[in-house]
């Protein structure tokens, strides 16, 4: 074997090393693409969000439009991949960990909390933020692959059981793979 051989193969063993230690955990990404219910008319709300893994967590980001400027609105990941009774089917708020609803990353509060929504001059909402408290990882407890992705009409309180009083459920999205 020739020196020149080892140093191009050492080079290439410490790459991909480099590769797997990055910031992107293991596993594929995932993604939501909301869309309106019949639980406001008319009801434009829509949007599309992206979920990929951390290391530890979930780096979830996108936008959401259709809102009246300057609004703010609850926004959640429920538990029930289903987005049928206008997005009532999808359940309560994610919750693998017993707890109860706050704020995000609050300690205590429902792995499913997510910042809320707050909608610019031009009525759409931009995010991007790394919840740590959720996983992309199958099996897992907490892997929100295959649960809903909930946008509310009004603002959360992190306050009033079990959901924030953030009333009706105007877009929802099944969180699926790719
Ligand atoms: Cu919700
Ligand atoms: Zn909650």
């Amino acid at each position: 074997m020739s020196r020149r051989f080892v140093a191009t193969a050492a080079v290439l063993f410490a790459a991909s090393v480099l590769a797997a230690c990055g910031t992107m955990g293991t596993g594929a990404g995932a993604t939501a693409n909301l869309a309106p219910t019949a639980a406001i008319s008319p009801n434009p709300t829509m949007g599309k969000v992206t979920f990929r893994p951390l290391d530890h967590g979930v780096r979830v980001e996108g936008e959401v439009r259709g809102f009246a400027p300057g609004t703010e609105h609850g926004f959640h990941i429920h538990e029930k991949g289903d987005c049928g009774d206008n997005g009532n089917a999808s359940g309560g708020h994610f919750n693998p960990g017993g707890g109860t609803h706050g704020k995000f990353a609050a300690p205590g509060s429902h792995a499913g909390e997510l910042p809320s929504l707050v909608a610019d001059s031009s009525g759409v909402a931009r995010f991007s933020v790394d919840v740590h408290s959720i996983s992309l990882t199958e099996g897992a407890n907490n892997n929100v692959v295959g649960r809903a992705l909930v946008v509310h009409r009004d603002r959360d309180d992190f306050t009033t059981q079990p959901a924030g009083n953030s009333g009706p459920r105007i877009a929802c999205a099944v969180i699926t793979r790719g």
